[in-house]
């Protein structure tokens, strides 16, 4: 078969890129290796910038994000036992974040594209990149025993982390820039009302703490744990008694805790890799960068690498080649800057015996600051709900 552009992943990069170019009229094939179900099984981001939220609106799939998301205007950063607010808002001049899970945007952008008929395979195995140095550029797979050939114009490699296409790029041609944190984020997902109605990041000696949410009566709390901790090790009563020592008193009183519905540990890693485009398969997305959790950058940062893609292709059928030649250094400029806040709130929030005493007290002066300083508040604040595209 034959496609304008074969899109390699089914997670938000690689639907939101399927949206945005079937809406233009340009074919589609979104080829994903898991199952729909599997794909929206994986409980991941929670923090939504307002060009997150704008895209999904333009892309006429917000409806549900509005009616149920929560709009945030501020966060709080716990530490010696007290908490402090930095108010988003009125620090980024009118900006918030809305909380709304990745799962269920990935559900609206499943439930959208299948509404409008555009293709999409799941369960494809064996999928392969091919020729994306030339001008005929190729994917193949199996699906219930058969092999598949898609001829396309270009390949997105939208397939996160661990996917092919990456991983199909001569060594020779790509540089790659790598940070491994000594610790991991414990994650739990539970039917209770959350502690507070916004996040707190809280540093504490006996590690980072998380409470965020999903909505007024799903809560998702994280701890800062080692990174050889198996999650058997973690009964939901040790999860919850863990959580509170690392809160302030006002919330460790109000904590309601249950049966957790999920748990789960991730490692903690900055990863980037240079350039984002080879001939014509560009990387976007998890692909091609990785940021710690911490900054909630994440899914954010894969949705600007796809509007940069998608006004690059666009572009290119409309006669312009502009976009596809400066892809890459569009997008790093604003990756690098979100990979340096995720590793600088990762720096500052979290416990490194490693550093020593010395370590410990430049992080709390540094916090302190921070909350003191309104200069200090507004850097934070304006990375916070995401730099300008
Ligand atoms: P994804 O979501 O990993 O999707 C890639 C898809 O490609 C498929 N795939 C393949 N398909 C075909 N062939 C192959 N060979 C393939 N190999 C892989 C996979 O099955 C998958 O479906 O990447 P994408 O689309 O780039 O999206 C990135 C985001 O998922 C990720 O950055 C965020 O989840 C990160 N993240 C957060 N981001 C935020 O913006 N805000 C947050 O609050 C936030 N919190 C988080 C997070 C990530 C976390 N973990 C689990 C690391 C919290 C956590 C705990
Ligand atoms: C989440 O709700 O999963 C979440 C929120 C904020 C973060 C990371 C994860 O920084």
């Amino acid at each position: 078969m034959r496609v304008q552009v074969a899109i390699i992943g089914s997670g938000p990069a690689g639907l939101f890129l399927g949206q945005i170019l079937s809406r233009a009229g340009i074919e589609t094939l979104i080829i994903e290796q898991r199952s729909k179900e599997y794909v929206l099984g994986r409980i991941r981001a929670g923090v939504l910038e307002q060009g997150t939220v704008d895209l999904l609106d333009e892309i006429g799939a917000g409806r549900r994000m509005h009616e149920q998301g929560l709009v945030h205007d501020g966060i709080e950063l716990c530490f010696d036992g007290q908490r402090h607010r930095i108010d988003l808002k009125t620090l980024s001049g009118g900006k918030s974040v809305m909380v709304y899970g990745q799962t269920e945007v990935t559900h609206d952008l499943m439930d959208a594209r299948q509404a409008a008929g555009y293709a999409s395979v799941y369960e494809a195995e064996q999928v392969r990149v091919h020729d994306f140095g030339t001008d005929r550029p190729k994917v193949t797979y199996r699906k219930d025993g058969v092999e598949h050939v898609v001829e396309c114009d270009f390949i997105a490699g939208c397939d996160g982390f661990h996917g092919v296409s990456r991983a199909s790029v001569p060594a020779s041609a790509i540089k790659t820039y790598e940070k491994i944190y000594p610790f991991g984020w414990l994650g739990i997902l539970s039917e209770t009302p959350p502690v507070s109605d916004e996040l707190i990041y809280s540093n504490h000696e006996r590690g980072f703490a998380l409470c965020s949410m999903r909505s007024h009566t799903r809560s998702r709390y994280y701890v800062q744990c080692s990174l050889d901790d198996k999650v058997e090790n973690w009964s939901d009563e040790r999860f919850w008694d863990e959580l509170r020592s690392r809160l302030d008193a006002k919330a460790a009183d109000s904590l309601v805790t249950g049966p957790s519905i999920e748990k789960s540990i991730a490692p903690l890693r900055s990863f980037v890799a240079e350039p984002m485009r080879f001939g014509r398969l560009f990387l976007a997305g998890d692909a091609a960068h990785i940021v710690p959790p911490t900054g909630a950058k994440g899914l954010n940062l894969a949705v600007s690498d796809v509007r940069y893609l998608s006004d690059a292709i666009i572009r290119h059928y409309g006669g312009d080649q502009q976009g596809i030649e400066t892809y890459s250094e569009r997008c790093l400029d604003r990756v690098w800057k979100a990979v340096r806040f995720s590793w600088w709130m990762t720096s500052l929030m979290h416990k490194f015996p490693e550093n020593g005493d010395f370590g410990q007290k430049i992080q709390h002066a540094e916090l302190g600051y921070l909350v003191d300083s309104q200069a200090a508040s507004t850097a934070l604040a304006e990375n916070y709900v995401g730099l300008p595209y």
